[in-house]
């Protein structure tokens, strides 16, 4: 039996500069499983609580003293002694200690890292890859990235409502072959900004922040650059757009121009005439997702959009289903959305995580693992992805290293696979 035998935690800072929580979990053959938490700006309302210190002296209030606190003093008592191979007991047993609905009494900033270092000091006990100890013997294929090269919302001062703006490779034969066609026009747009003397400086998630001029400007920008570069767009590059609506929806309207001050698509719109602009913006350009299109409690303009472009392109519900069961349950009675994308952290430990990518899988939702706007080196999130064989991440731009260490590890995964590693085509509709 392989034995915890300590459990250190620290606060280190996120890409953000904000304190998070790291933890070393150390079992009796003396294996480290080491992990670290991502933290979010644009967050669901139900989301798991990420405890902070709120100490306006120390980090802004952004301390994570307490959190390290509840692990050293109430998780690591408790899991000191337990066998490290039972993932299910121990986050069951954190689960326990918590005793919220919500993790708001230690935190889920201080047990998903805890859950998620047990399960690599358990594959590191095991010898075997972290995929393979969570996903068994075929988890084999890697996932498509779905790329960031435009920051708008709450992650870039741009003036561009919709948060972000993704391209994917859609028929690439390989990670690498995916990761050169998006280099390429990611410096092709960087040549075309720099050219018209905007911005080429980089937002929270590794994307340029230029001001333009609304939403259609952007993807007209990035529509060149697909072009310039030689790609076709929609057979060989498809584009994401993730609206992050619940940031912008103030007294039921969806009100760009909280973002946007004399843009070309600065407006307040109602919910009718919101969904008719992202209807009209999917006939105008290849776009073949859209996360939260609508706000998180706006289920009656879920329903629209999804009954008015939910069979022509991917539509990902990430605000509205924070990667919990229950929530991800009604949006499938309702028929609402058809995919959902995973952030470990929004639930708060790794067995609910898989419960709830079990959920999508046997409900034929599509699954899309993610990072956090706030993000470390921690390359987690990849495994995940290869574990289940989870067709698409989505985890920032090719540049900084929060984001690349995501890429990288994946690109490592691709060489350990080897020729049995697959990788998958774009299924679905492309618009
Ligand atoms: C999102 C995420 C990640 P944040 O909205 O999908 O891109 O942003 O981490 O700020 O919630
Ligand atoms: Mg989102």
């Amino acid at each position: 039996m392989s034995y915890i035998k300590s459990i250190k935690a620290r606060q280190i800072l996120d890409s953000r500069g904000n304190p998070t929580v790291e933890v070393d979990l150390i079992t009796k053959n003396n294996v480290i499983g080491r992990a670290s938490v991502p933290s979010g700006a644009s967050k669901g309302i139900n989301e798991a609580i990420e405890l902070r210190d709120e100490d306006n002296n120390f980090f802004l209030g952004k301390g994570v003293s307490k959190s390290v606190y509840n692990i050293r003093n109430i998780i690591a008592p408790e899991l000191i002694g337990k066998s490290v191979l039972n993932q299910i007991d121990i986050d069951n047993l954190m689960l326990s200690l918590d005793g919220t609905n919500n993790k708001k009494k230690l935190g889920a900033n201080s047990i998903l890292a805890v859950s998620i270092a047990a399960a690599k000091a358990a594959s590191i006990e095991l010898n075997i890859p972290i995929y393979n100890y969570i996903g068994g013997l075929y988890s084999h294929s890697l996932p498509i990235p779905l790329v960031n090269i435009i920051n708008g919302g709450k992650h870039s001062n741009a003036p561009i409502a919709f948060q972000e703006f993704m391209i994917v490779p859609t028929k690439a034969k390989n990670l690498l072959e995916s990761l050169k066609m998006i280099h390429k026009i990611f410096y092709q747009l960087k040549y075309i900004l720099n050219k018209k003397g905007l911005s080429t400086s980089l937002g929270d998630e590794g994307g340029f922040t230029p001001n333009l001029n609304g939403t259609e400007d952007v993807l007209n920008y990035i529509l060149d650059a697909i072009y310039f570069s030689g790609y076709e767009p929609y057979d060989e590059i498809g584009i994401a757009i993730d609206c992050a609506a619940s940031e912008f929806y103030e007294n039921n309207k969806y009100n760009y121009s909280k973002f946007e001050k004399n843009t070309e698509t600065s407006s307040i719109k109602s919910r009718e005439e919101h969904i008719q602009y992202l209807s009209f913006l999917i006939n105008k350009y290849p776009i073949i997702s859209i996360e939260d299109g609508m706000d998180q409690n706006d289920w009656k303009g879920w329903k629209m959009l999804t009954n008015e472009i939910g069979d022509q392109i991917q539509l990902v519900g990430d605000d509205l289903f924070v990667t919990q069961i229950n929530k991800l349950k009604i949006g499938i009675d309702k028929k609402i959305a058809n995919s959902i994308l995973i952030k470990l952290n929004q639930v708060g430990t790794l067995t609910e995580t898989i419960d709830t990518i079990n959920f999508a899988k046997s409900n034929k939702y599509k699954n899309i693992i993610s990072h956090r706007s706030g993000d470390t080196e921690d390359s987690f999130i990849s495994n995940l992805c290869v574990a289940f064989n989870i067709e698409q991440i989505k985890t920032g731009s090719i540049c900084r290293s929060e984001r690349t260490s995501k890429y990288n590890e994946l690109l490592r995964i691709e060489e350990n696979l080897g020729k049995n590693s697959h990788y998958p085509k774009w299924e679905g509709n492309i618009n």
